[in-house]
């Protein structure tokens, strides 16, 4: 049986996370799970992120469940660098897939859009560009401050997420992928990235290619977002690029994500798009479906595509029933998806 480990992390991250484990554990009883204690309460309490013993264990897990990270009492990056994407890069989480629906029953802001007309992925590339760390600063705090911030992109680490955006879009119906850019200003990144597109694309002959800049990406994916099927593209913009989908489907609350090692190599990651919200921390109002939408990924990479699908299929039923703003408990939620996945 699989073995998972589970960072829950800060603010509603735990909230979150227990409704999914609630969930996971209806449909597939019998996975092993372990709690790993990982956040602002324990830099707090150690001064340590995640220890090298730790992540030496983390990495001999399936996959690992994680809630969310990030804390108003702890200096921003500690948490997210040292823990979130340290967990990505340590682990080669290169493909960061974040789908997005627009699910029957749910209002998005966008009238002329229909529940069915937006099921698109962006495959995010998850190991490079601005995110990689590379940069510095001097003279801080005086006027002569100088901050660099570099996108790191390889031509191995474009070339292997492009070429997985391909092969899932060689199993959608639509068979599109979308290269989102800036290559007329960004020209050294957008000129391997436009190259390697093209060159995995004539592997493809059956899959539909298109290029965009992302500044009409973003407009895009707001006045027509049904035009994407995937998409594929650097770190920064498929973090923004995602939140823009996630809100033309419903909002952040819905919207999962897998940080996949697709070679097995070392554990893939599942967790919600969004952040720890401290603002409602605590209250037990958050919406736990983009936690419980993460643990159908993990149990779809975990072989179990049956009980994703039904997973799946009870965050449909769940959304389907909800009043538009109407207030939701975390754990109300939790148990309904639990009792509708296993119906
Ligand atoms: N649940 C994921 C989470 O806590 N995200 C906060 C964050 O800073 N995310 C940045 C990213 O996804 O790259």
């Amino acid at each position: 049986m699989a073995h998972i480990a589970v960072v829950a992390g800060d603010g509603i991250g735990p909230e979150v996370v227990a409704q999914a484990r609630k969930v996971l554990d209806a449909v597939v009883p019998g996975i092993e799970a372990t709690e790993y204690d990982l956040g602002a309460a324990r830099y707090h309490r150690t001064g340590e992120v995640l220890p090298d013993s730790v992540l030496d264990e983390l990495a001999n897990h399936d996959a690992i469940l994680l809630g969310a990270v990030g804390d108003p009492t702890v200096p921003p990056g500690v948490l997210e660098r040292g823990l979130l994407l340290k967990l990505r890069f340590a682990f080669d989480q290169y493909v960061n897939l974040r789908p997005s629906r627009l699910w029957p029953g749910v209002a998005g802001p966008l009238a002329a859009v229909k529940p069915g007309e937006v099921d698109l992925v962006v495959v995010r590339e998850g190991t490079e560009g601005l995110y990689a760390g590379a940069g510095g600063a001097l003279h801080r705090d005086t006027p002569a401050e100088v901050a660099t911030e570099e996108s790191l992109n390889t031509r191995h680490g474009v070339e292997r997420v492009i070429r997985d955006a391909f092969a899932r879009a060689a199993r959608r119906e639509r068979r599109k992928v979308t290269l989102v850019h800036k290559t007329n200003v960004l020209t050294h990144a957008g000129s391997l990235w436009a190259r390697a597109f093209a060159a995995v694309a004539a592997e493809h002959p059956d899959v539909t290619t298109e290029y965009q800049h992302i500044d009409a990406a973003a407009m895009f994916l707001v006045t027509n977002p049904s035009r994407y099927d995937v998409v594929v593209t650097d770190n920064l913009f498929g973090d923004i690029l995602t939140d823009i989908a996630a809100a033309v489907t419903g909002g952040i609350g819905l919207a999962a994500s897998g940080c996949i090692n697709p070679e097995g190599r070392y554990p893939s990651m599942f967790e919600p798009v969004h952040g720890s919200a401290p603002d409602i921390a605590g209250q037990g109002v958050a919406d736990p479906v983009a936690a419980v939408l993460s643990a159908a990924l993990l149990l779809d990479q975990l072989g179990h595509p049956d009980a994703a699908a039904r997973v799946t299929a009870a965050v449909g039923t769940e959304l389907a029933g909800r009043t538009p703003g109407a207030p939701l408990r975390t754990e109300e939620v939790g148990d309904r998806l639990a009792a509708l996945s296993v119906a």
